[in-house]
């Protein structure tokens, strides 16, 4: 009978893995000297299936459970709400910072630049961030071009995981936002957090009846939800279902240098509590949408960052 080996606080009947040549992996102090094998005798350190799920389970709702208070939630992971995310989570390192995800993949549309074409235009002055992020990018002048858009978004997707004080739950839909009144200004109400779901539920809400969300509050809340779509412009609509907008403003046709520098300049606190940034604005707003360049993006989720820290220190 192989003894038993005791990895977590539960003792689990590990099977010693034997090598070709018989030799056992050393797994009797929790250090692994497993060789590097490949030819033809490669091993893994021997754990049981559990421990692969209790390693997941622990950290995941460990994570749930510690920000259920969040000092920033930011909904939506496109190129907003990550710039959003590292400007801010660099800048205020103590503050938690919750990014919530509807989609498996982070990132909207930051992995092309326009019509399916992979290089991603950015016009100065907005190079800056990528030479902050370590992007490298060709000069044209008034613009630069990164080679390839994934190679912006997987960089600063890199950068925002590896802050401490960073979170991101991807596959989640915020559903709803929570409204309370606003104690700084009586008879007022103050956006105070989000309603999450999986978003395969929020989805299927048609097929399957009391599903009910999960709540995460936080002072303030960065929406950078995108274009009006299924999910998208999500704040934006609901502000205007539950009557703190009159209506939406919905997004103009196509003018560049109209655009760009509204969404930067148009980042703001739309109703309080509420930031709210990138291509949802031009929902908000009525802006101009700018086309497949994406400065506007970073400078305005930058922006963001700068308003939810204005927001905590008032
Ligand atoms: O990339 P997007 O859609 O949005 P932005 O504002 O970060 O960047 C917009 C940019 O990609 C453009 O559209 C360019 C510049 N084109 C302009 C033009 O003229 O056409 O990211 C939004 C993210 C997505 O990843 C969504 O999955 C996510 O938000 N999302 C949500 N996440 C959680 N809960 C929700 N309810 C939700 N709705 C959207």
């Amino acid at each position: 009978m192989a003894p038993a080996v005791t990895f977590d606080s539960q003792p689990l009947e590990a099977p010693l893995l034997l090598g070709k040549n018989g030799v056992k992996g050393d797994v009797s102090n929790g250090t692994y000297d497993v060789k590097e094998d490949y030819n033809g005798d490669y091993r893994f350190a021997p754990i049981e299936e559990a421990q692969v799920s209790r390693a997941m389970i622990k950290r995941y709702f460990n994570l749930m459970y510690e920000r259920a208070i969040s000092d920033v939630v930011i909904i939506g992971a496109g190129s907003a709400g990550l710039s959003c995310a590292y400007h801010l989570g660099k800048t205020r390192p103590d503050l938690k910072i919750t990014i919530i995800e509807a989609s498996v993949a982070p990132g909207g549309g930051a992995w092309l630049g326009g019509q399916l074409m992979t290089p991603m235009v950015v016009r100065k002055p907005a190079d800056r961030f990528l030479q902050e992020l370590g992007v490298p990018f060709e000069d044209e002048g008034p613009f630069v071009v990164v080679k390839h858009a994934a190679l912006f978004t997987s960089t600063i997707l890199s950068r925002v995981l590896s802050l401490p004080n960073v979170a991101l739950m991807n596959a989640t839909a915020v559903e709803d936002l929570i409204v309370h009144p606003d104690v700084r200004n009586p008879g007022a109400q103050r956006v105070a957090g989000v309603v999450t779901n999986w978003t395969l539920v929020a989805l299927n809400h048609d097929t399957q009846s009391c599903m009910d969300p999960n709540v995460i509050t936080a002072p303030v809340v960065v929406s950078a939800t995108g274009h009006d779509g299924p999910m998208g412009a999500f704040s934006a609509k609901r502000l205007v279902s539950m009557g703190l907008l009159k209506e939406l403003g919905n997004m103009r046709g196509l003018d560049m240098n109209r655009a760009e520098p509204a969404i930067v300049n148009g980042t703001r606190e739309v109703a309080p509590g509420l930031v709210m940034t990138g291509m949802e604005l031009s929902e908000h707003d009525g802006s101009n949408r700018m086309g497949p360049t994406f400065g506007a993006m970073m400078a305005s989720g930058i922006k963001a960052a700068r308003e939810a820290i204005r927001i905590i220190e008032s």
